[in-house]
């Protein structure tokens, strides 16, 4: 059994939807950001860089915090969502350091200067407002001609939807990406996808693309 201390956002979705491919049990716990719930004491015991996501895992005791370190724990903990090669999984490592150091931090600075502080800062809308356009352009060749970033569907698309399930905020139309976008409602169109999303609580419909 996993416990799961999560919010509404991309990072804590990663970990939603792979749990829910996986169809373990886990409980998740909404820890409101919005409300200072990550800086409680007893919440740093399990994730000392006080963000979500963290895991506990009932089973051996661990805990963990960084989203790519969850998903890697956990798809190897049960098997799957990993190819079985060497040269396969770390492909998977490849890309997930893409999204951990690249998509993800350079798409959350986009949404705070263009989506919450628009007209406030110029040069940050254009240096992070630019720099996502061009990632998604990475993302967009990897993905032609193949289904999934690494071929086959792996932790590495889960981490890097919940991201992509952002592109308004990000001034993104997924209609200059073609292979983003198809890729983009490949995922979406999992059932399992959908039910992580809206984990720990459901906070609208999920963009279309
Ligand atoms: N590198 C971390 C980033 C985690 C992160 O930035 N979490 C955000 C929500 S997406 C958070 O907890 N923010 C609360 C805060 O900064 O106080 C990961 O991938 O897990």
């Amino acid at each position: 059994m996993i416990d799961l201390y999560t919010w509404t956002t991309p990072n804590g979705r990663k970990v939603s939807i792979l749990l829910e491919e996986l169809g373990v049990p886990y409980e998740a716990h909404a820890i409101d950001i919005g409300k200072g719930d990550q800086m409680a004491p007893e919440f740093l015991k399990i994730s000392p860089n006080n963000k979500i996501p963290a895991i506990v895992d009932r089973d051996t005791g661990l805990s963990l915090m960084e989203s790519g370190a969850i998903l890697w724990y956990l798809a190897e903990k049960y098997g799957k969502f990993l190819p079985s090669d060497p040269a396969g999984r770390i492909k998977v490592m490849e890309w997930l350091m893409w999204q951990m150091g690249g998509l993800g931090p350079m798409a959350g600075q986009a949404h705070h200067f263009l989506q919450f502080n628009p007209g406030k800062a110029e040069y940050a809308e254009e240096r992070y407002g630019t720099e996502v356009q061009r990632l998604y352009g990475v993302l967009d060749r990897q993905l032609a001609g193949q289904d999934y970033i690494v071929g086959e569907y792996s932790i590495a698309d889960m981490a890097c939807w919940p991201w992509v399930s952002r592109h308004e905020w990000q001034r993104v139309d997924l209609k200059d990406y073609p292979n983003v976008r198809a890729w983009y409602q490949r995922l979406l169109a999992r059932e399992a996808v959908q039910k992580g999303y809206h984990v720990p609580k459901h906070m609208g419909e999920i963009p279309p693309g």
